[in-house]
């Protein structure tokens, strides 16, 4: 079944892990967070402010691992919601099919989709997908996805069948293949030599190319038996200095993404993940890169009455936890990798504002979950427009010539404020939707440069000194 769809009673799970993590949670102390002061620059030295998707679910298992997106896909979104970002899926069994052979024609395939968005001045991050280790977890190979099949061993132990895809997390096959990639067995030294060494081969390949600002290294890290703090402080924080420094062989400048283990942490819990030391020459570049999922949420009880309260204190445990993990490993950047949900629910598109709001509020990129079309998604599978749409299209800075200090976005009402950086030659550059700006905006604080009402982004001009500005942006009459 589709990873993402039916959620159903994760109660069971749930209760596995809030066990598993009872020593984590219990140690976490809340203080008030600041603000990520850091963001993801381009190569005109501007802060990106980032705002797009995961594209796509239905790369996962195909053997081409493309996604269903087309160029057209692309057009649409853009006109629509005015995105700059996505968070691309590739997968390990792709890159490297068979052990120290890399498939060139795969990478072929990434490029181009990558020039899609770059050709529409997008910022790509390159995620390493996995769920459940492998898709060779199970004989009809649809169940898990991520690794090759030459890597997965689950030394005879059994999997299962399950409903809830969560549930294989569960599996003694399943447990004992991530024990061996990370080799808590002391079996398979070479796994975590193989994955860094297949990054290398996906640095060499997009080193060079401007629209892929960052690689997620692995999405949503499982430890088998080892969790929480003693598996990210631990082998997870070992695979990610492993992994960093082999791209730093062949690329210097692509920010690198590290994410906490999924369990817990989507949930809201604390990270115990290491700082990873970027060896390039020049400021380092990582970036925290974490997800969330509110649990009353996935259990189907959408954003009202007390699931709502619920989800509340999820998101600001969350917010707070991130900001202070984003502080450890260094006042790296945050990007929201993934939330996402089932729109339909009630209450969803307050809780996509408040997922936004916070991520503004934290300075924090997103990218939805996901581009797939259906029930998450902006449309649906005959092409129809979904509510998400207009949820998530919304004005936005794309690129600030500057330190960001506040962000407050509106969906008829932009707010910002940032240090200038005169030495940045390029814009400030704001999108602003024709839904709600359908004659470009009203702007307070700032000279406005060119408008372009094809493309829905109005240029800035740059200040002549270095004095915090506050811009304010409503739509023109
Ligand atoms: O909800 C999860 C999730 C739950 C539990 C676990 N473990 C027990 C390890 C891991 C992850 N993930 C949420 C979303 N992430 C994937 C893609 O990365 C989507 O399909 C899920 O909806």
């Amino acid at each position: 079944m589709a990873l993402g769809m039916r959620r159903g009673t994760l109660v069971t799970l749930a209760t596995v892990g809030a066990l598993v993590l009872a020593g984590g949670i219990g140690a976490a102390v809340r203080s008030d967070p600041v603000p990520s002061a850091s963001y993801l620059t381009d190569d005109a030295g501007r802060a990106l402010i980032l705002r797009g998707f995961n594209t796509a679910s239905s790369s996962k298992s195909v053997p081409d691992g493309m996604p269903e997106f087309t160029e057209v896909d692309l057009d649409r979104e853009h006109t629509d919601m005015g995105t700059n970002f996505v968070r691309f899926l590739i997968s390990w069994r792709a890159v490297e099919p068979s052990p120290g052979q890399y498939d060139d024609a795969y990478l072929d395939r990434v490029t181009e989709r990558v020039g899609w968005f770059s050709e529409r001045g997008y910022s790509v991050m390159l995620d390493m997908h996995q769920d459940l280790y492998s898709s060779a977890i199970t004989p009809s190979g649809q169940s898990g996805n991520g690794a090759p099949p030459w890597a997965t061993y689950m030394d005879g132990l059994p999997v299962g069948e399950h409903d809830m895809w969560e549930m294989y997390y569960l599996d003694a096959g399943v447990i004992r293949a991530f024990d061996n990639f990370w080799n808590t067995t002391g079996q398979h030294p070479e796994l975590s030599d193989h994955y860094a060494n297949a990054w290398k081969v996906v640095a060499q390949r997009f080193a060079d190319n401007p629209a892929v600002v960052a690689y997620d290294l692995m999405n949503e890290p499982y430890g088998g038996t080892l969790q929480g703090p003693v598996f990210e402080a631990g082998p997870l924080t070992s695979l990610y200095q492993k992994t960093a420094d082999a791209i730093r062989t062949v690329d210097q400048d692509t920010w690198v993404c590290v994410a906490p283990q999924a369990m817990g942490t989507n949930w809201g819990t604390p990270s115990g993940l290491g700082a990873v030391d970027d060896r390039r020459d020049g400021d380092p570049r990582i970036a925290y890169c974490p997800h969330i999922y509110p649990l009353p949420m996935d259990l189907g009880g959408g954003y009202v009455g007390s699931s709502r309260s619920a989800v509340d204190i999820t998101v600001d445990a969350w917010r707070d936890n991130a900001l202070s993990t984003a502080a450890a490993l260094g006042d790296v950047p945050i990007i929201l990798g993934e939330f996402g949900l089932d729109t339909t629910l009630p209450g969803a598109l307050d809780y996509v504002d408040r997922v936004y709001s916070t991520a503004a509020e934290m300075g924090a990129g997103v990218a939805y979950w996901s581009r797939d079309p259906g029930s998450w998604g902006p449309y649906e599978k005959d092409g129809t427009e979904r509510n998400l749409v207009a949820a998530l299209d919304n004005p936005y800075p794309r690129a600030i010539a500057g330190q960001p200090l506040v962000l407050v976005i509106e969906s008829n009402r932009l707010e910002f404020s940032y240090t200038p950086d005169l030495s940045i030659t390029a814009p400030t550059e704001i999108y602003l939707p024709a839904r709600t700006f359908p004659n470009g905006g009203a702007v307070v604080g700032a000279d406005v440069g060119r408008w372009n009402p094809e493309t829905r982004i109005l240029e800035l001009k740059r200040p002549i000194d270095v004095v915090d500005k506050a811009v304010v942006i409503t739509p023109a009459a």
